[in-house]
């Protein structure tokens, strides 16, 4: 009898757990204001292009917010440097991760080597200024002041003290997310990404620390257009990584201060974007804009490997100022979603015939003719460079400092001709030196046949001071063919 009791209390309270669990399920607040919150929680800073630990299910909490700001040379370009304002150390400054509901306890401090007083207006705040009158504060002083999340999304912050153009130009700008209830779904990975325009006293690429230009900035004629603070930011080592098959999920921030932002991934279409940060969902989008004090969330699964390369597609910014970032997804080759090249003809629109060949190399219908001459080489060779070559490396091979290596007189180019053939056929990305000078930018494959490949590089060497190497179709066809 007492057993038999005893197990009906267990069966009893077991009921009871389990309906308290399901009872247990978070208020819904219409008002954000009235969530309440419990305990307090020191916020984790990233700075980019990590972000902190997503809220998951947490409770709305008291969030300790602490942030310093730090006036500090850094490097914008290989041999240039520009004195960067920072939140946090980085540019853009550290990534603040909240949830509706937060009551926010933010303390700025204004490190004593600084020379300048800064304030910070979040775009998460409802409030005068964003927090900015609140926020003011001179070298070697910290000030706090607090407010509560109201609306999900993610927000701009920026430094507002006058001249306000030239402190978010000098870097002050970043991001912070309001999740909202329940948190974001999950993700396979997460990256924090912030476009700024930069204007220097020097031109793009000249070497020393540079000054901010008042004047540039006001005419909005930026020398530098980049990603995370820097060119090269994103690029080489510091390319963003992601395994095949996983989700990816960008906060893509501007700073400006002035130009606004064509956000596009080469070779992805973002399955969502939280239009202008807010809580409109947006799907298969090629290019979103992101206007200079907004921010947008990007969403999309990689299929298939290889770089896919972030850009302004205002491109000129991308290939010429530095907005250029990469995402090395590595894992299997997927052919039916990508297949590469599958078939390589050669087009003769008077003849009205289009010869086909296998891609392997093998079969090439050339080299069933004999070589050409030199002399035939050089006039085919020059043609092809016009064409495909020229816009990048320039009339006289010359290339653009900092953005186009030179061919003409190139070390590089005369060292190794088979690397040079590879770079033609398979294009080059990563860190290269030509003639001292380091370059780390796109190449991407040219698609011209193995006999265009031997012509345009016979011109090349046989031009500017270069060896004078003669390329033939069939060196071309063995590195195609990986010997
Ligand atoms: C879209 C711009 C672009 C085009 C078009 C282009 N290149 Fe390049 N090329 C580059 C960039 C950028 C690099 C440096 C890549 C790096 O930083 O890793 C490069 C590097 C090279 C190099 C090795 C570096 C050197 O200076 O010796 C060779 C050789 C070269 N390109 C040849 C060619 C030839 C030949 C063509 C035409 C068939 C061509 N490129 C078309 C942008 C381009
Ligand atoms: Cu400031």
């Amino acid at each position: 009898m007492k057993q038999f009791k005893l197990s009906q209390v267990i069966l009893a309270s077991f009921v009871l757990l389990i309906t308290s669990c399901i009872n247990n399920k978070e208020k819904v607040y219409e008002n954000s204001a009235d969530i309440p919150v419990s305990r307090e929680m020191t916020a984790e800073l990233t700075s980019p292009p990590n972000v902190p630990t997503p809220v998951g299910r947490r409770k709305a909490k008291k969030l300790m917010v602490s942030m310093e700001i730090l006036e500090k040379e850094g490097t914008m370009t290989d041999g240039t440097t520009y004195n960067y304002w920072t939140f946090g150390g980085s540019v853009p400054g550290s990534f603040i991760r909240t949830r509706v509901g937060d009551e926010v306890e933010f303390t700025l401090s204004n490190h004593p080597d600084n020379k300048l007083p800064h304030n910070i207006d979040l775009h998460a705040v409802t409030g005068p200024g964003g927090g900015a009158t609140s926020s003011f504060v001179a070298p070697g002083h910290s000030k706090t002041f607090s407010f509560k999340t109201l609306n999900p999304g993610i927000y701009v912050y920026h430094c507002a003290t006058a001249p306000v153009g030239m402190h978010i130009a000098n870097g002050m700008y970043g991001l912070i997310l309001v999740e909202p209830e329940g948190g974001l779904p999950p993700v396979d990975k997460e990256y924090y990404i912030m476009q700024g325009d930069f204007y220097t006293k020097g031109k793009t690429g000249d070497p020393g620390l540079q000054a901010f230009d008042m004047q540039k900035a006001v005419d909005e004629k930026p020398d530098y257009v980049v990603f995370n603070g820097k060119m090269g930011s994103l690029t080489g080592d510091n390319a963003l990584t992601a395994n095949v098959g996983e989700t990816i999920r960008l906060f893509v921030g501007n700073g400006g201060p002035n130009l606004v932002s064509s956000f596009h991934v080469i070779g992805e279409i973002f399955d969502k974007v939280h239009v202008e940060g807010g809580s409109t969902i947006n799907e298969n989008v090629q290019t979103t804009l992101i206007p200079a004090g907004g921010a947008a969330i990007v969403e999309f699964r990689v299929d298939v490997p290889g770089t896919f390369i972030l850009v302004d597609h205002s491109i000129f910014r991308a290939f010429n100022k530095g907005a250029l970032g990469m995402l090395k997804v590595s894992g299997e080759e997927n052919k039916t979603i990508y297949a590469g090249v599958v078939q390589e003809g050669i087009y003769h629109p008077e003849g009205g015939t289009i010869q086909t060949m296998p891609n392997n190399g093998k079969a090439n219908v050339e080299e069933s003719t004999s070589e050409k001459s030199l002399a035939e080489k050089m006039e085919s060779g020059k043609k092809i460079f016009m064409q495909t070559c020229f816009a990048c490396h320039q009339a006289e091979g010359q290339g653009i400092p900092n953005a186009f290596p030179p061919l003409a007189k190139s070390d590089y180019l005369n060292a190794d001709v088979n690397r040079a053939i590879g770079i033609v056929l398979k294009g080059k990305t990563g860190e290269i030196t030509v003639n001292g000078a380091k370059y780390n930018s796109v190449m991407t494959a040219q698609s011209i046949s193995n006999s265009e490949i031997a012509d345009v590089l016979t011109y090349v060497y046989n031009s500017w001071g270069n060896n004078k190497t003669n390329v033939t179709t069939s060196q071309v066809d063995k590195v195609r063919s990986g010997k």
